[in-house]
């Protein structure tokens, strides 16, 4: 990837502010804003041979309030949908993956861990864990044959991989069923050769075979056309570790041990009657989320299944908490965070950085900001490096308050055959995808 800003959820190196209490946001004029803000214009100006042929908000469009919100094409019958799969170049086969095998498990997991996201640096790689793999696969009424491999004929290495599950999202007062798509990765030898669009065209079609027709994704790369673009916040929680690791910098006038201090938090939550979920509250935290998520512009329609499925604690995969009232018991905060892995690359010291990465929030009795600094303190326990979260929902309100700091790259969301007028505020989106 040489086009790109920093891709999706990759780990950022933190300017300096370790120094701060209260970082600042970035510096609109520093050379690296000034060089990203050339970066995006070109990308903008720049044709996209793929994208400029798909049913999605493209760069001319920008600005024409005459276009209809809603799907740009409409379904075609499924007996017209291409029965057979997509060519590809004659060393190569399409596989499906299934995640339930432990020897296919471990060769997604490889082939991610050596060529998915990196950041721009390319200090950083993701390392999804198999079970988080099998867990972000695997949802309500999943589609294994979403679930998309490109082996090469002659060794039968598995060198190429894209996925889609299913998911319903609410977009104002319309509920669409859509295709989340994630996990589009190439062997790295096979870059540039145009194998990304003929992987995204397989699963188009594979999607529109259960008739679906639109999809949601998120990617660090411009693309036509983003509907939102967020940043990435990180709060330190092993400050001496990610400093040692070149995530951050101790910044000026700082040394490590008031470094440690000023990331120090206590060692127990504060709020009375915060515990961990159980399998007993999902009627209740469906409720509370539910009822939060419907005043954003995009979020997911989660039912009783897709709580107990996406929320409910799975070791070292998503953990979530809530407040229950000690008086009334009843469920009144929720917080959630997943775990997501990156392998330091070149480090003599360490390999792995573990972060927690903010999911679902939500707040009715207890402030956010409190909430969330229990989050961080469990999170810490746990013994998390770091933890990160977007500037979507209300998670503005505690960024700079809890000692979060900007991150240096952008994640941009996307929806594919569906048509938003205007791009929203991230405070709009409701929406996290992995
Ligand atoms: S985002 C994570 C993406 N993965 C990585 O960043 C891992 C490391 N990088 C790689 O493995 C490769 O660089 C990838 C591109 C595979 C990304 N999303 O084959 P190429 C366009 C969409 O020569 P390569 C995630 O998983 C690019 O603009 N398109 O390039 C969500 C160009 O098109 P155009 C992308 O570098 C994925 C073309 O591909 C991305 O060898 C959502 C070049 O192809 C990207 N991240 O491989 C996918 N990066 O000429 C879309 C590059 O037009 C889903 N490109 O500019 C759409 C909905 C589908 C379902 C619809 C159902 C209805």
């Amino acid at each position: 990837m040489t086009d790109n800003n920093s891709p999706p959820g990759s780990p950022k190196v933190n300017p300096d502010h370790t120094s701060e209490a209260n970082p600042l946001p970035t510096d609109d004029s520093s050379l690296e804003n000034i060089v990203r803000r050339f970066q995006d214009s070109m990308s903008l100006g720049k044709r996209h041979k793929f994208w400029e042929t798909q049913p999605v908000g493209q760069f001319k469009d920008v600005g024409d309030t005459s276009l209809p919100e809603g799907p740009i094409e409409l379904p075609t019958p499924l007996s017209e949908v291409k029965q057979e799969p997509y060519n590809l170049p004659s060393q190569y086969e399409w596989t499906t993956c299934d995640m339930d095998s432990e020897e296919t498990c471990n060769e997604v997991y490889n082939l991610l861990k050596n060529n998915y996201v990196e950041d721009d640096e390319n200090m950083f790689r993701f390392n999804y864990s198999k079970e988080f793999l099998r867990w972000a696969l695997r949802p309500p009424g999943y589609y294994k044959s979403w679930h998309i491999g490109v082996r090469a004929k002659a060794s039968k290495k598995l060198v190429a991989f894209i996925t889609g599950v299913p998911a319903r999202i609410r977009v104002r007062d319309e509920v669409v069923k859509m295709a989340e798509i994630n996990f589009l990765c190439v062997h790295k030898k096979l870059r540039t050769k145009r194998l990304a669009p003929v992987m995204i065209k397989e699963v188009t079609r594979r999607v529109h075979l259960e008739n679906i027709w639109q999809a949601a994704y998120t990617a660090g790369v411009v693309l036509p056309t983003p509907i939102t673009t967020c940043q990435y916040w990180h709060r330190s929680l092993n400050p001496k570790k990610l400093i040692d690791v070149g995530f951050s910098r101790l910044g000026p006038r700082m040394t490590m041990s008031r470094t440690i201090k000023l990331y120090k938090l206590p060692d127990q939550p504060v709020t009375p009657g915060f515990r961990k979920m159980e399998l007993r509250d999902v009627p209740a935290v469906t409720r509370l989320l539910r009822q939060y998520l419907s005043q954003f512009v995009v979020s997911p329609d989660f039912d009783e299944n897709d709580v107990e499925h996406w929320l409910l604690p799975t070791e070292d995969v998503v953990d979530s908490y809530l407040v229950e009232s000690p008086k009334t018991h009843d469920i009144t905060d929720f917080c959630s965070f997943y775990t997501l892995p990156s392998s330091i690359l070149g480090n003599q010291n360490y390999s792995i950085l573990k972060a927690a990465y903010s999911y679902y929030n939500v707040s009715t009795k207890t402030p956010l900001l409190q909430l969330m600094n229990d989050a961080l303190i469990v999170a810490k326990k746990k013994d998390f490096d770091v933890f990160n979260a977007l500037d979507v929902m209300h998670n503005e309100s505690f960024l700079k308050e809890l000692k979060f700091g900007p991150g240096d790259g952008q994640l941009h969301y996307y929806l594919y055959n569906y048509r938003i007028r205007n791009a929203l505020r991230t405070s709009e989106l409701g929406l996290v995808l992995l």
